[in-house]
């Protein structure tokens, strides 16, 4: 298989501008490509990990993959894929947003052939009155509004500032293929006009020269629902955002229905692998193996093999081990996302406590639900009403977990 027949294979291949003509070029040599990223956050988040591990495969290849980061064009804002205008950034947050991304690229993508670029180093060299010559007469009004991006936002108003920035996304595409021999820009399917708007300004100002642009397609779930977005918003690459364990739990829990295509798409498993983990979801599907091997892959691929180790250990001893065996560090990434509250160091009656915490809304709940079992504190049921809460038992005297029925967790903080 070669590379566009393996994208192609795993599902990775949305659109081109010429299939044929780009097999062609991979097949005589190894290229340069690259996929820029607007600075508007301070962390990437799954999203874009759909271009950048087909990137990656790339690089894997032999081929040099570039990321641009659009330090010029974050000033800007893209209208592609939103229905409102966008709130201009301030400078300084572009700034720290670029840093911030820098950090997690290199550690995606090593030092080794790889090469990050910022778009703001040559775009602010232009002045307008040259903008509007050297690039302005090479756009047509007509070809430029019937863009998705803008035709969709006609109705509503569009900014002359959006409207342009396909302008830009095209002028980084000819200087990087003037400067540094990128032949290929890739994209999310949202990239398709910035993409194609690249594509002809090449062709017109250096008539024989290949340049291509690909795309990747949307990701959407078997149950309808938006691919990346969970109850606790956007999954982050950042661990401070989303913590290694949120990560892997995340693709641990995808559906029967895709997870076959998000190991295609997610992974650098080889065919057979993945031919024979779709076998066990039909056979097996109960034990979860695929989802698994996902989630392993994912959280390796993104945070190492010792974080994704931890987060396996965290999941396995919630599932079926005693919470007490979790380090404090442990336990705090498994409950970031439960309900805190702050306790005092002093033991107390169970009763009470529960109450004066307000975990239980009275007294008689709290004695209810601790007669009935349905109270487990640090994983063990607590029955007995004269039971006494120990802050310092477990985790360093630090935290007390409470579950209050299946599956309703609190986390007391001791302080
Ligand atoms: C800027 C200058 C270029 C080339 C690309 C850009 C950024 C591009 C953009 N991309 C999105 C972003 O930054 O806005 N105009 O959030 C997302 N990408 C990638 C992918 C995706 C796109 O970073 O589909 C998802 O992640 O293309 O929405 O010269």
């Amino acid at each position: 298989m070669d590379i566009l027949q393996e994208l192609e294979w795993r599902g990775a291949i949305n659109q081109c501008t010429d299939i044929d003509g780009l097999r062609e070029l991979l097949n005589k040599k190894k290229i340069a490509l690259y996929c820029g990223t607007d600075p508007t956050g301070d962390s990437l988040h799954i999203g874009h990990l759909i271009p950048f591990i087909m990137l990656k495969r790339f690089q894997l290849a032999g081929h040099h993959p570039y990321i641009l980061i659009g330090g010029g064009t974050g000033f800007i804002g893209d209208p592609s894929g939103r229905t409102t205008e966008r709130q201009l950034q301030a400078s300084e947050q572009v700034q720290h947003n670029k840093e911030a991304l820098t950090k997690q690229m290199i550690k995606l993508f090593g030092t080794e052939n790889f090469t990050i670029v910022d778009n703001y180093d040559w775009l602010s060299q232009i002045s307008l009155l040259d903008f509007l010559r050297d690039y302005g007469k090479s756009f047509n009004i007509n070809s430029m509004l019937a863009k998705e991006a803008v035709a969709s936002r006609l109705k509503n108003g569009i900014s002359f500032t959006e409207f342009s920035y396909q302008i830009l996304q095209s002028i980084d595409f000819l200087y990087l293929n003037e400067k540094e021999d990128i032949q290929l820009q890739i994209g999310g399917a949202d990239q398709w006009g910035n993409l194609t708007s690249g594509v002809d300004l090449i062709h017109k100002r250096r008539t024989d020269e290949p340049a291509f642009g690909l795309t990747i397609p949307l990701m959407l779930k078997a149950d309808g629902t938006k691919f990346g977005k969970t109850a606790g918003g956007a999954v982050w690459l950042d661990e401070n955002k989303t913590s290694p364990f949120e990560f892997y739990q995340f693709w641990l829990n995808q559906d029967d229905r895709d997870v076959v295509k998000y190991l295609k798409y997610f992974t650098f498993l080889g065919r057979e692998e993945i031919d024979d983990l779709e076998k066990k979801v039909q056979t097996d599907p109960g034990k979860r193996e695929a989802q698994r091997r996902l989630a392993e892959e994912v959280t390796k691929f993104v945070h190492g093999e010792e974080k994704m180790r931890e987060a396996e250990r965290i999941s396995d001893i919630l599932f079926k081990g005693d919470i007490r065996e979790l380090s404090v560090p442990e336990l705090e990434q498994a409950f970031n996302n439960v309900p805190s509250i702050d306790v005092s160091s002093s033991p107390a009656n169970i009763v009470d406590w529960l109450t004066d915490n307000g975990i239980e809304p009275s007294k008689r709940q709290a004695r209810e639900d601790v007669a009935n079992g349905a109270m487990w504190i640090n994983g063990e049921r607590v029955t007995d009403l004269d039971a006494l809460v120990e802050p310092s038992a477990n985790f360093d005297g630090k935290y007390i977990v409470v579950r209050k029925g299946k599956k309703k967790y609190f986390l007391a903080k001791v302080i």
